[in-house]
């Protein structure tokens, strides 16, 4: 039976249109769902939009339309980027879909009747737009510490859940689990957070309309983030589908941004404490990218939209950008200038240019034909082990989320192959040692291939059209990872030379 991988990204509010930022976590899933694909994995790949609460239904009335209305438009958007993007989500979850709001309303119904959910009365400080309650000594001169919006005091009968309860098993959990919070420079600080003493936790709100109803008493709505949580095992087919929810749960690693980490590691977690449902193996959260140096807001103006950064860069390039800029994990910058300078090193330099002089000189001195190797020299050797070990050294960084070091592996190979052509030189062999020169330039041809397979999940586009140019008649995505063992590019095939993939750009632009 195939091995299973189910990833998610968080699931975005539908307040507003998506940026960078959200662009960024969905395309590191989609790298790693088309790696584990390409492993061989049975991959479910999981994104979606969280579109109840108060923030949604103010973000909806302020545009004169009702909350199902505008998210239904922003969901539209969503998923046309997702589409340009190249995003190969298997499902994508909506928090106001029948199937969701069923498993909500089970397990709220479920933890209440088990006595992990109480009615009682709330009394605090609550912020409209990130939809939490903040205790008054946590507040900014009476503002949420998240967003600086003036916090609300709100008094309200509220179900609650029993958080408190699951504080020492979390502890056991964390402890025996080291590999559950990653980057672990994240974890001290959640570990610190339980140890301090954890509050029960208010689920239902009855100010709050536009929300999925207490199934047992509808003065109240769920809260949006008990909703929002669930989504991860709506979509795996808890209390719906059992042969999904069996191949797939426990998650192997959701994918969120660090401000939302404690959600995804105490609450969540408790949540599945109480439901007596395996955890999740992994939570791993990434940095936050600022654009030349500053938070992005709509009111600063700075928000990037990752469409016409597409427009203008490529989406491939934009999505190597993205994934090599920064460790994954770590805070990035987003600048243009930085694009640009890393484009036309990584991509137009290097890259590009490798496949552009090997096959001019495949077309030039061989009439365009796959030539047959013979015999191996020591720089050979060296080439063949880069190209060939790929595979092995990128599955350790795969494992990690290490998505930057995974690219830095692949790009000493193309630097390698890039310098062995200086080394070679093939121009002065065309006279003196045809034979030679065969073997050379396919070498170099077949570094390419490999290198092609593992661009693949980065930048897809590209990967096909090296594919294409080599001439290889097969599909990519038909390949299998023993197609990333040295020497299966069959000699005698045509090449087919193409555009450039990444031509220059100036800089002074
Ligand atoms: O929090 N840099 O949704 P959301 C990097 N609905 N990543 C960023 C970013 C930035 N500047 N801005 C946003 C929610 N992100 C909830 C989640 S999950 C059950 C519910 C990314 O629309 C990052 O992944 O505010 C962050 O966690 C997510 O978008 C928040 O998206």
């Amino acid at each position: 039976m195939a091995r299973k991988f189910y990833i998610t990204t968080p699931i975005f509010y539908v307040n507003d249109l998506l940026h960078i930022g959200h662009a960024y976590c969905t395309i590191a899933c989609d790298v790693v769902a088309r790696f584990k694909r390409w492993a061989g994995y049975e991959v479910l790949f999981l994104t979606g939009t969280d579109e109840h609460g108060q923030k949604i239904a103010q973000a909806a009335s302020l545009k004169g339309k009702t909350p199902q209305e505008w998210a239904d438009y922003i969901v539209a958007q969503d998923k046309k980027l997702w589409e340009r993007l190249n995003i190969s989500h298997d499902d994508f979850i909506r928090t106001t879909e029948d199937r969701h709001e069923r498993t909500v309303q089970a397990i709220f119904t479920r933890l209440y009747k088990k006595g992990d959910i109480y009615k009682g009365e709330y009394e605090g400080w609550y912020c409209t737009s990130c939809e939490t309650f903040y205790l008054e000594s946590q507040l900014n001169e009476g503002r949420c510490p998240e967003c600086g919006k003036p916090a609300e005091k709100l008094k309200e009968e509220s179900y609650f859940f029993r958080l408190s309860k699951y504080q020492k098993r979390l502890l056991d959990y964390f402890e025996q689990n080291p590999e559950f919070m990653q980057p672990g420079f994240r974890k001290a600080e959640m570990v610190n957070f339980v140890k301090e003493g954890l509050k029960d936790l208010s689920v239902s709100r009855t100010a709050v309309k536009w929300g999925i109803p207490v199934p047992f008493d509808d003065k109240h709505t769920v809260y949006v983030w008990f909703d929002a949580l669930i989504n991860y095992l709506t979509a795996c087919g808890y209390l719906g589908d059992k042969a999904k929810f069996e191949k797939f749960w426990p998650a192997d690693v959701h994918v969120v941004g660090k401000e939302i980490f404690k959600f995804h590691t105490v609450i969540w977690p408790a949540m599945l404490m109480a439901l007596e449902i395996p955890l999740p193996r992994e939570v791993f959260g990434h940095g936050w990218w600022t654009v030349e140096g500053e938070k992005m807001s709509k009111s600063r103006g700075n928000v990037v939209d990752p469409l016409e950064v597409c427009e203008e860069f490529g989406v491939d390039a934009f999505r190597y950008f993205l994934m090599s800029e920064v460790p994954f994990g770590q805070d990035g910058d987003f600048s243009k200038k930085a694009l640009v300078r890393r484009y036309n090193s990584d991509l137009a330099n290097n890259l590009g240019n490798l496949l552009s002089r090997s096959l001019t000189m495949v077309e030039k001195y061989l009439e365009g034909k796959v030539p047959e190797p013979e015999g191996r020299e020591d720089e050979d050797k060296d080439l063949i082990e880069k190209a060939e070990g790929l595979y092995q050294m990128v599955l350790k960084f795969y494992d990690r989320l290490e998505l930057n070091g995974v690219l830095g592996t692949i790009w000493q190979t193309v630097d390698y192959a890039n310098r062995y052509i200086e080394k070679t030189a093939p121009w002065k062999l065309e006279k003196a040692d045809r034979k030679r020169l065969k073997t050379v330039l396919y070498n170099l041809l077949e570094t390419l291939r490999l290198v092609a397979l593992h661009i693949l999940p980065f930048m897809p586009q590209t990967a096909e059209r090296i594919w294409e140019q080599l001439g290889l008649e097969e599909k990519i995505y038909a390949q299998k990872i023993e197609d990333a063992r040295w020497g299966r590019l069959k000699p005698g095939k045509k090449i087919k030379i193409g555009k450039p993939l990444f031509p220059r750009i100036n800089p002074d632009l």
